[in-house]
């Protein structure tokens, strides 16, 4: 019985690693490099977005916004002039906790590839499931929030491992909490050494500009980047 289990689970992985692939093809073709942006719910995914974009002078960005119910935080990014598009997980897709390619895929009919440089793919907060499947992005960037403790790395190591970035948010709050920073920074590299990482508010705007110069400096054609490793 657990054998079987593990095979069906090992053909689901395989089966969307096929879709992820699929996507970032079409992805590719129309030269949108991709970002997966990860965290817990809360870590401030759609404020950092709100004041990332915000007059943003970078490549031309589209969002793709991920969430269980509703386009609340799709709404919140309306005001600004980027391309939103919502896709809800509980609406055919039975309420998952994560995106995942086959989701994404049915979106890119609605995306405006051809009018955007960079697609930034908000997933549903969650620091496992998200972690598991690709949907095609060339970059995974998570955001960590100081108010979520310095253990998260050695708790969700898959999360951690498997992003190109970790953005520390809300470090406005740090003199309020007893978040001990070297701690995380020393957690982060017992499960990825060295990946960049990024101190940042995007409540007060500290750090964002190096964070936007990231983005900025992000190959433009999606074929330069290295091919997305699978899980
Ligand atoms: N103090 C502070 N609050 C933040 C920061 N970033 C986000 N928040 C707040 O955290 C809450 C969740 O943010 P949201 O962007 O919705 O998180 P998401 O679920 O990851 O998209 C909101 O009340 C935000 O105003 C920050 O840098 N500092
Ligand atoms: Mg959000």
């Amino acid at each position: 019985m657990h054998l079987k289990r593990v095979k069906v689970v090992t053909d689901a992985l395989d089966a969307n690693a096929t879709i992820a692939r699929a996507n970032r093809h079409d992805f590719d073709q129309a030269s949108v490099t991709v970002i997966n942006l990860m965290s817990s719910p809360g870590a401030g995914k759609t404020l950092l977005l709100e004041r990332t974009l915000d007059e943003f002078d970078g490549p031309r960005v589209g969002v793709l916004e991920g969430d269980v119910q509703g386009s609340f935080d799709a709404d919140r990014l309306a005001r600004l002039h980027v391309p939103v598009t919502q896709i809800n997980t509980d609406s055919g897709f039975g309420g998952e906790c994560h995106l995942d390619a086959n989701m994404v895929r049915s979106a890119i009919p609605s995306l405006p590839l051809n009018e955007i440089d960079l697609l930034i793919i908000e997933n549903v907060g969650n620091l496992v499931c998200p972690a598991e499947f690709r949907v095609g992005e060339d970059m995974r960037v998570m955001v960590s929030s100081v108010t979520e403790g310095e253990d998260k790395p050695l708790k969700y190591p898959l999360m951690f491992r498997t992003c190109d970035l970790v953005l520390i948010n809300k470090i406005d709050l740090l003199p309020h909490l007893d978040y001990d920073l070297d701690a995380f920074l020393h957690n982060l590299d017992l499960v990825h050494p060295d990946v960049p990482r990024m101190l940042v508010s995007a409540r007060t705007g500290e750090g964002i500009e190096a964070w936007r110069d990231w983005l900025k400096h992000l190959p433009t054609h999606a074929s330069a980047l290295p091919v997305a490793a699978t899980l």
